[in-house]
């Protein structure tokens, strides 16, 4: 099959990986697409809400998100679905049996990987989710690529009969490249033909369809040796480098002369292409981030090879690592000296975290910006496991430990995977106090909205998740709703509930510093009252520092008046005006 559908024109626009693939999309027709927000996958989606002509939305979760869009292509529009790498995880129910009945028209999936973890609970390398569920993976290197691939993608899914995978890792989702722009092609509805033995996952039809996936990996082993998506560069033979993704760049910049097998369509693997290229080279090198997913392949196929240090299966790979895994030897990390993530001057999670810590209970955490409540100097969450566990994990702790245990889980989490949990907690008798700590957006991913602030992806208003309801109806005995600032009330309704014989919410209602601006005047500091003891320190907060001095310093900029700061100094030198 050849990728030829793309016009030409000389449009250019300067465009990251994540953009480059969603407007390859757009102008392959896409009609449908659903994602949750995740780093590095986020922009995928925000690009494509911008065209009229694609139906777009920010799903509750990953799993919803796979089978709204995965049904829209079943009943007959190309859709896609796209996530960060761990968001598969929680489509992965869905997607392993979609394997099995295949498609109707064209659907894709994209998993954007984080190797390095630079936003991400783990690095896992999710090619190999391609292998598990059978299905055909797309490897772009760059946002270029990331583009072309689409139409190829969507023609293989519909020629085959198979959701497409394309893996984007964190490098190229937001590394950006003048990309040509072309015109939309307009792809006709398929419509939608009841089919009991295909789209009906009972055992006995799944396990025809089971049969059928085992013949189209067959069809599409034939179709990796001649796409125009896996090519031999020869150079000098005395060399020669099997790769894929953002590792064939930097190969290609490191070892300029040798002679390279680069995979854009790397499962299944092309073994024809494979021990061809092999048997035309002295030296085989495999250059790849992560698993040793296609080194395996190449040793399985009893072709000699160098093989990487075990070490280089954690972390990102980087250009200056190339000798080593050329020479096979243990990958070397210099000590970091990127910047310590810190919650932002007013976020409103620190003022419930410094309760927290002053209260002295053992908090499990979620994901969110808040977990950011879990560093010095709050040091306020224990655990932080995926979205969601702040609700159930906190039920296992309050079961083991029986007192003093919080769990606290973000607004668009709880709608992620909270609820469930609240519901689990109240059917199985679960006594304490969860903390919602509702910012009204989802913060940590760039501020999108989801179901509780009642505005859909396009920014149009729609019927809006009361949270509130949402708690009282799982049957929550209490549910009360009070200000981040408010430290008094917070500090009240904890030691209420946090022991009690009832399972309470606390919803935490105040809406992050980066969709509500406003400021109020700043704290005061009255210089002879403070002794430079740096106890306001540990709130935390990027507005405060210490003089030359010793004296504290307010950065007038930065301070929004959330007056946070204010009990932590028991000398009045910090004042609320
Ligand atoms: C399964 C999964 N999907 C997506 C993400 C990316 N992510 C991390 S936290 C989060 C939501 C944060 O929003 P919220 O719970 O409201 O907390 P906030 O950041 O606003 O404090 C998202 C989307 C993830 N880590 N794991």
């Amino acid at each position: 099959m050849k990728n030829t559908e793309l016009p030409v024109s000389n449009n250019i626009r300067f465009l990251s990986g994540d953009e480059a693939l969603a407007q390859g999309a757009y102008e392959a027709g896409l009609v449908f697409a659903a994602a949750y927000p995740g780093t590095p996958s986020t922009e995928i989606l925000e690009y494509l809400s911008r065209f009229p002509e694609i139906d777009s939305q920010w799903s509750v979760n990953e799993k919803v998100a796979y089978e709204v869009a995965y049904g829209a292509a079943i009943a007959g529009n190309r859709s896609l679905y796209a996530s960060k790498h761990v968001g598969i995880n929680v489509a992965m129910d869905p997607l392993m049996t979609s394997a099995y009945i295949g498609v109707n028209a064209g659907f894709i999936f994209i998993s954007a990987d984080d190797p390095g973890l630079h936003s991400s609970q783990n690095e896992q390398d999710n090619r190999l989710v391609a292998r598990f569920a059978k299905v055909p993976l797309l490897e772009p290197a760059s946002p270029a690529e990331a583009k072309m691939y689409i139409p190829y993608a969507f023609n293989l899914s519909e020629k085959f009969d198979t959701p497409v995978m394309i893996r984007l890792t964190t490098r190229i989702a937001h590394t950006k490249e003048n990309v040509q722009i072309g015109e939309r092609v307009n792809v006709l509805p398929r419509g939608f033909k009841p089919d009991f033995t295909k789209y009906v996952m009972v055992p006995k039809n799944a396990y025809g369809r089971h049969i059928e996936l085992e013949k189209r990996l067959l069809r599409l082993k034939e179709e990796v040796e001649i796409t125009p998506l896996n090519r031999i560069e020869m150079n000098d033979p005395s060399l020669g480098i099997i790769t894929s993704s953002v590792s064939y760049l930097y190969a290609r910049e490191i070892f300029s002369n040798a002679s390279f097998l680069k995979l854009g369509f790397s499962y299944p693997f092309p073994e024809n292409l494979i021990k061809k290229f092999s048997s035309q080279v002295k030296e085989v090198l495999v250059i790849e981030e992560l698993e040793p997913m296609l080194e395996e392949e190449v040793a399985r196929l009893g072709i000699a090879h160098r093989a990487k240090h075990p070490s280089f299966r954690v972390g990102e790979l980087r250009p200056e690592d190339m000798l080593a895994v050329k020479e096979g030897t243990e990958r070397v990390m210099e000590a970091s000296t990127t910047r310590k993530p810190v919650m932002c001057p007013g976020c409103p999670h620190r003022g419930v975290y410094s309760v927290l810590k002053k209260l002295k209970l053992t908090v499990t955490g979620d994901i969110g910006c808040y977990t950011l409540g879990a560093l010095p100097p709050l040091s306020a969450i224990q655990t932080c496991l995926c979205m969601g566990t702040g609700v159930t994990m906190f039920e296992g702790f309050k079961k083991t430990l029986g007192k003093d245990v919080v769990g606290v889980i973000g607004d668009s989490t709880f709608v992620h995977s909270g609820i469930t949990g609240l519901v689990n907690a109240v059917y199985n008798h679960t006594k304490g106090l969860i903390i919602i700590l509702d910012n009204s957006t989802t913060a940590m991913t760039g501020t999108q909205p989801h179901p509780a602030t009642g505005v859909t992806i396009k920014g149009v208003p729609t019927k809006q998740l009361v949270i509130e309801d949402i708690c009282r109806a799982c049957g929550a005995d209490h549910v009360d709703i009070v200000s981040a600032y408010d430290a008094k009330k917070l500090e009240d309704i904890i030691k209420e509930r946090v022991n009690s014989e009832s399972l309470s919410v606390l919803i935490v209602r105040t809406p992050c510093k980066l969709i509500d601006r406003s400021k109020q005047s700043k704290v005061q500091f009255e210089p002879g009252h403070c002794k430079k003891c740096g106890a306001c320190l540990n709130a935390g907060c990027p507005a405060l520092s210490k003089s030359d001095d010793g004296l504290i310093k307010i950065d007038p900029g930065l301070c929004v008046g959330c007056y946070v700061c204010v009990p932590y100094c028991k000398f009045d030198a910090l004042k609320k005006p």
